[in-house]
């Protein structure tokens, strides 16, 4: 059992794909762990990012991560990384096949709609990133798919 980070990005919540979005994941046996809503900053996007900060791409990065809020979410279950990226498709929608989130709904490299943790240390550093611990709930308290877990 696993947990990942997932994002779905400012057109997405924008143009109305949190309930569709949301769906796709908990259809494939995930479950929500922790969720909010929130619009990064600029020093949000520096930190989160920060792997990218000096790239060209950055400036464009930054502004779209900007304009509006974004739903932040961690998600638990068997295989949850791999899972989440599966679903989610290549981060460049043109080459994404077809079914996936970016498929189905990204209109560029830029604006691709939703982001996932691509291992079990950025799963970590993200879910950390957003939220406090306590906020997180255990993937088997929530799914109550396992016994002896009380409350958090
Ligand atoms: P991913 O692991 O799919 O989230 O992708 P990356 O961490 O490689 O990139 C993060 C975001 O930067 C992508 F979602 C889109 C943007 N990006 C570009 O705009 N151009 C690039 O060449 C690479 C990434």
């Amino acid at each position: 059992m696993e947990m990942t980070f997932a994002m779905i990005k400012p057109n997405g919540v924008r143009s109305g794909l949190v309930g569709r979005i949301l769906e796709r994941y908990e259809s494939a046996q995930l479950s929500v762990c922790a969720v909010k809503m929130h619009q990064m900053t600029s020093a949000d996007a520096r930190g989160f990012y920060a792997e990218h900060v000096e790239k060209p791409f950055f400036p464009e990065l930054e502004e779209y991560m900007t304009k509006g809020p974004s739903i932040m979410i961690a998600l638990g279950g068997e295989n949850a990384i791999m899972k989440v990226r599966a679903i989610n498709g290549a981060t460049n929608p043109a080459k994404a096949e077809a079914g996936t989130i970016r498929y189905d709904f990204a209109p560029s490299m830029t604006e691709n709609v939703v982001h996932s943790s691509d291992s079990a240390e950025s799963a970590a550093r993200e879910i950390a990133f957003w939220f406090k611990k306590e906020d997180v709930y255990a993937y088997d308290a929530v799914s109550q798919k396992a016994c002896c877990v009380l409350g958090r």
